[in-house]
């Protein structure tokens, strides 16, 4: 008794876009254009990330229709509400979806996704906002803060930045930028902030002003992860480039005014079945070191981009077939080779930015390994070495990264260890560290997820049988916030790399903080508390992000 006819396709709006309903069928559930447009709405959101904006899976399963309708109602609903251990959130029951939501996104799963529109020049360019001029821009700095020493944070869910003084913890500026702000890069220079929002809008910001803010944005995409600058010599702040999500593209920019240049889509075969992909997403972005290139990772085809900015006209880009799905990642300590994960296969991808080859597939023997930009430092027994931590489990693998001096360990995982639990998502260290620092932000056990475990470097022996101890700071109890379940997400060091910063994530309507810690004594140093610290999660400091520093 579900009248087709009231299920005409129609328009209806997804943020500020308009999109087609797809057709009904006859045996369709129950939906009304506002619940689809609702459902779309939650899915981008929510969903999207994980399984793709046409569902075709990547970190999560696939949900085209053949699968969801197979499986059924009852079982898309069940899976919302309570999620599952291999890292689908808990929706329902965790109090982020409302009954009624829950039951809507199971009905909207049984349709056919709706593809939004396409995201070129017309649209980027209507977008584009040069909000001063560079020629209106301060000839010095401005300002008496010590810009290296700044950390930018996202306040994920209040759609905008702090940027906090590392040496005052003051909160100098705050700035609204797109949704859920994914990272901050800085230009060569570290005159200019780039930040990206979920939504695929860019701000550029100015850290010279008196207090600094946006010069320019724009909306490059629907959907978006990844933003970079150029730093090889002679290109230091000359331009930029973005990543989308949705539509699958990356464009490249003036890196003055964000003027949109070349918009380059990344549609096209998966790199080892030849099967033609149509959304093969752009996740992290580097700034090559050696050329002037960026390296471009695409997630679903499994293939490493070298995009060489020096002739926009002419394009040279080297395709290096790699594996999937493609993830985060960053260099080893000489920024000549760039580790990146396949957290598909339970790979780290290996490329040698001077030759633009893979180096190197090498298994982590953990479950998706979820690096951030992973940690460098100088193992006692094994030499130079690069770590991961996983999203599926407790592991941390140590992986040599130096071929000339360890050639027997180089590219092997040379040591695997348990640190607090699953739900790794980042690492870090810093040279002048011995410390190295490992979350378990989405661990389910609340006080796991709020402690971060703590290994001592310097004594990591040679004996793999033995597990390295850490310590477990309890970080989100250090923040003494008595409401919700605060996570606390992605450590970070100052510039001299003498304290590591902490998001104590808590819910939007509930307090949240920052925590530093003393890197040396692991005692705590400060809890930054402020009513507009609203969901802080990733944080970079200037200078440690400029330098590729991690
Ligand atoms: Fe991230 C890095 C994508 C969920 C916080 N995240 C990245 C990068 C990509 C990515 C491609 C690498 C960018 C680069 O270096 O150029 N992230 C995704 C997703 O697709 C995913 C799994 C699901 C989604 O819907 O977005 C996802 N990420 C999250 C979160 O839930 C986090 C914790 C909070 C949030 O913002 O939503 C989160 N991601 C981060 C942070 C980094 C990051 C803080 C940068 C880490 C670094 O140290 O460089």
């Amino acid at each position: 008794d579900t009248p087709a006819a009231a299920y005409e396709p129609s328009m209806t709006t997804l943020g500020q876009l308009k999109v087609e309903i797809p057709g009904f069928k006859p045996d369709d559930p129950v939906m009304t254009p506002e619940e689809f447009q609702k459902a779309s709405t939650i899915y981008f959101e929510r969903c999207a990330g994980c399984h793709g904006v046409l569902r075709k899976g990547a970190t999560g399963k696939p949900l085209t229709t053949d699968i969801t309708r197979a499986n059924g109602y009852d079982y898309l609903h069940s899976f919302i509400t309570y999620g599952s251990p291999a890292g689908m959130p808990n929706w329902g029951t965790s109090g982020a979806m409302t009954e009624e939501e829950t039951g809507m996104m199971a009905r909207y799963l049984l349709l056919e996704p709706p593809a939004p529109p396409e995201w070129g020049m017309p649209e980027m360019l209507a977008s584009w906002k040069v909000l001063v001029k560079p020629e209106d821009r301060p000839k010095e700095k401005m300002n008496d803060i010590d810009i290296d020493n700044l950390m930018s944070v996202t306040l994920r869910d209040a759609g905008q930045v702090a940027l906090i003084d590392g040496g005052t913890y003051e909160i100098r500026a705050i700035i609204d930028t797109g949704y859920a702000v994914h990272i901050s890069r800085i230009s060569a220079s570290g005159r200019y902030l780039f930040v990206i929002g979920r939504d695929g809008l860019v701000n550029m910001i100015d850290l010279w002003m008196e207090t600094p803010a946006s010069v320019a944005s724009i909306k490059i995409g629907i959907e978006a992860r990844s933003i970079e600058t150029s730093k090889f010599e002679g290109w230091e702040d000359k331009l930029a480039i973005a990543g989308a999500y949705w539509p699958p593209q990356y464009v490249i920019m003036d890196g003055d005014t964000l003027e949109p240049k070349k918009i380059v889509s990344t549609r096209g075969n998966i790199y080892d079945e030849q099967v033609y992909h149509p959304e093969p997403r752009v996740a992290s972005i580097l700034s090559s070191h050696y050329k002037p290139e960026f390296i471009v990772n695409v997630k679903e085809t499994g293939k490493i981009i070298f995009v060489d900015y020096t002739d926009l006209k002419n394009l040279k880009t080297v395709e290096v077939e790699a594996e999937r799905f493609l993830h985060d990642g960053g260099f080893d300590s000489t920024k000549r080779y760039f580790m990146v994960a396949a957290n598909q296969r339970g790979k780290i991808a290996v490329v040698d930015t001077k030759e633009d080859k893979l180096t190197a597939l090498v298994e982590t023997g953990g479950a998706t390994p979820h690096p951030g930009r992973g940690a460098n430092f100088n193992h006692p027994v094994f030499g130079p070495v690069w770590a991961t931590s996983h999203l599926g489990d407790e592991s941390v693998a140590l992986i040599g990264t130096d071929p000339e001096g360890h050639p027997d360990q180089a590219w092997k995982v040379v040591d695997s260890f348990y640190a607090l639990g699953g739900g790794s998502l980042f690492i870090k260290t810093h040279p002048n560290s011995t410390h190295l620092y490992v979350d378990a932000t989405l661990n389910p056990d609340a006080e796991i997820s709020a402690s971060v475990a703590v290994f001592d470097i310097s004594k990591m022996g040679g004996d793999t049988e033995t597990d390295p101890e850490f310590v477990t700071l309890p970080i989100a109890e250090w923040a003494g916030i008595p409401e919700g379940q605060p996570r606390v997400v992605q450590p970070e060091f100052n510039k001299e790399g003498t304290e590591v910063w902490f998001s104590v994530w808590n819910g939007k309507e509930q307090e949240s903080a920052i925590v530093v810690v003393d890197d040396k004594t692991l005692e705590l140093k400060k809890v930054i508390k402020d009513p507009k610290l609203i969901t802080p999660t990733g944080k970079f400091n200037v200078l440690n992000t400029k330098d590729d520093v991690y």
